[in-house]
């Protein structure tokens, strides 16, 4: 094992790496444009509501939805919230708030009116794109200027003066993640980042226009947005969207619609692993695992099940993909591979954090340059937060985490936030909040709580005070009474210690 720095990018064969430029095209709506101007009629996009969409209809119907905003008076620029169940009608919004210079600010439909609160607060939108009731409500309180729609763009029609004038370091989207350490920052993406962040998986996996992809992760993530929605339209490929995951609705739709790839997080993956259909898999030409580590075991059972070697890579929010198995070489179970074409990657030298540079990297926190300046050294590598390694052949292996961070089903929870929350609950006196093992979810959110008096809260009590305040996925499954926390001298509760 060491921890030096990885100099082999692992290409794909016949992939020379002088012949790679992963900005070439300068911004997704420049490549997407290109695109859609040859094979109009190929099918490109399919949701259950509304069949089969072809370039041709996605470059016209994005036009329009772009006059619509531009009419609403959006401006290159200015946000605007996206947070609906994925489907064309949101695919077209989003590419059309591209294509018009606006940053997007994908949000998890999960969050609670607080959590929704901070973001509008710190990223001061224009507008936002959504389907839940209750945020129409919401925003309609936290911002009453704010132009709110459903993900039709139920707005008068408009016409925008130009598309697509964009360059690299144009913002085009705030990614919201806790990083390291406090509340969320919006990690700006730019127009480049996001390029790159697709382009280089679509080398690294030899993506191609006959690819289909069965898309059952939520838009506002990294991984359905960054990778699976916008690699399938810088390739010129398809995908079928699905508004959710279960096993069955994958593998119908990889039968009904002849798809080559399906991208998931580990939670999907055991799932399917449960299904008596898992064998379909092997019907697929890919199946990419990522946002949580995919265990050994999962690995195995997949080989054994369905005859698949899940292809497995790491990223992040800030970050878009940074390391992937190679496609053609072993795909090695418990390690992530060789960072991707572009990707610069070492090792811290005394904690093994795992570094970046490239262009797939992001451009700082959203007005925080305090954050910023943090999380880049003087030498502009980004500190990740993750630890890892090198096995004898190369392969990075995640140790864990200097941050910390539970991955619950492929979305982060940061302890932290959760403890605040609790903290203000009357019967609570002390409160740790830990991650345990757990086979489905990847790790369980548990409380280890001290209470005030000899009635304890119960788990359900928790969640109670917990509604309003945090989405669900952050809410305890497991409870632990305990007598004090382990604190050490400096009076920091040591979590190692909780088991
Ligand atoms: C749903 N629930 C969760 C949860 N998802 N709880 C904990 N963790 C989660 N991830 C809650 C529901 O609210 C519900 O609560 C209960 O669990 C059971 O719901 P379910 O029907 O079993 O869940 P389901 O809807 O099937 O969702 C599971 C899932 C989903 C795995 C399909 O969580 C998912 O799509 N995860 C992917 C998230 C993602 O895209 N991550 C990528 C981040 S980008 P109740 O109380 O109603 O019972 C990134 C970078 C990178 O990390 O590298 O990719
Ligand atoms: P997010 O901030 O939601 O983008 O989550 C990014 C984090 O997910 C990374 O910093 C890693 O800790 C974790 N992650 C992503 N992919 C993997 C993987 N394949 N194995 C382990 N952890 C991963």
């Amino acid at each position: 094992m060491s921890t030096a720095r990885a100099d082999a990018v692992h290409f794909p064969r016949g992939v020379d790496p002088d012949d790679v430029d992963l900005l070439d095209e300068v911004s997704l709506p420049a490549a997407w444009s290109k695109r859609w101007a040859t094979g109009a009629s190929k099918p490109t996009l399919w949701d259950a509501g509304t069949g089969w969409i072809t370039r041709g209809d996605l470059a016209q119907r994005t036009k329009a939805a772009a006059g619509r905003l531009y009419g609403a008076g959006l401006r290159k620029g200015d946000r605007i919230i996206l947070s609906a169940a994925a489907s064309v009608d949101l695919v077209v919004a989003h590419v059309a708030a591209l294509r018009l210079g606006l940053i997007v600010v994908p949000v998890n439909g999960a969050y609670q009116q607080a959590e929704l609160a901070h973001i509008v607060g710190d990223a001061d939108p224009r507008a936002a794109v959504v389907d839940r009731p209750e945020w129409v409500r919401w925003l309609a309180e936290l911002a009453p200027e704010m132009t709110v729609v459903s993900p039709r763009l139920d707005i008068d029609e408009g016409t925008a003066p130009s598309l697509d004038q964009l360059s690299s370091g144009d913002p085009a989207l705030l990614g919201y993640t806790s990083g390291t350490t406090g509340v969320p920052k919006g990690a700006v993406l730019t127009h480049g980042n996001l390029l790159a962040g697709a382009e280089s998986v679509r080398i690294a996996w030899r993506w191609t226009p006959d690819d289909r992809l069965v898309l059952a992760l939520p838009l506002f993530h990294m991984h359905g947005l960054g990778v699976g929605l916008h690699g399938t339209l810088l390739t010129g490929a398809s995908a079928v969207l699905l508004d959710g995951f279960s096993p069955d609705a994958v593998l119908d739709a990889a039968q009904a619609h002849d798809a080559t790839l399906f991208f998931g997080v580990p939670t999907m993956y055991t799932r399917l692993a449960q299904s008596p259909r898992v064998g379909e898999l092997s019907r697929l030409r890919l199946c990419v695992a990522g946002s949580a580590p995919l265990s050994a075991d999962q690995h195995r059972r997949l080989e054994e099940a369905a005859g698949v070697r899940v292809l497995e890579r790491y990223g992040m929010t800030e970050t878009i993909m940074l390391v992937s198995n190679p496609y053609d070489e072993e795909r090695r179970a418990g390690a992530v591979g060789f960072p991707l074409p572009g990707v610069e990657l070492r090792l811290a030298p005394d904690s093994g954090e795992v570094l970046v540079r490239g262009p797939n990297v992001f451009a700082g926190y959203w007005r925080r340059p305090d954050a910023t300046e943090e999380a880049f050294d003087e030498n502009g590598w980004f500190h990740t937060g993750d630890l890892g390694e090198f096995d004898e052949d190369g392969y990075l292996r995640l140790q864990g985490r200097a941050k910390e961070l539970i991955i619950s089903g492929g979305l982060n929870v940061y302890p932290r936030e959760v403890e605040d929350a609790l903290r203000s609950h009357p019967e609570v006196e002390d409160i740790a909040i830990t991650g345990t093992p757990n086979e489905e979810w990847g790790e369980l959110v548990t409380a280890w709580l001290v209470p005030t008096s000899r009635k304890s809260p119960t788990l359900d009590d928790l969640r109670n005070h917990l509604n309003g305040v945090c989405a669900d996925f952050k809410h305890p499954r497991l409870l632990h009474i305990v007598k004090e926390l382990p604190r050490n001298a400096l009076g920091k509760v040591q979590k190692h210690l909780l088991e």
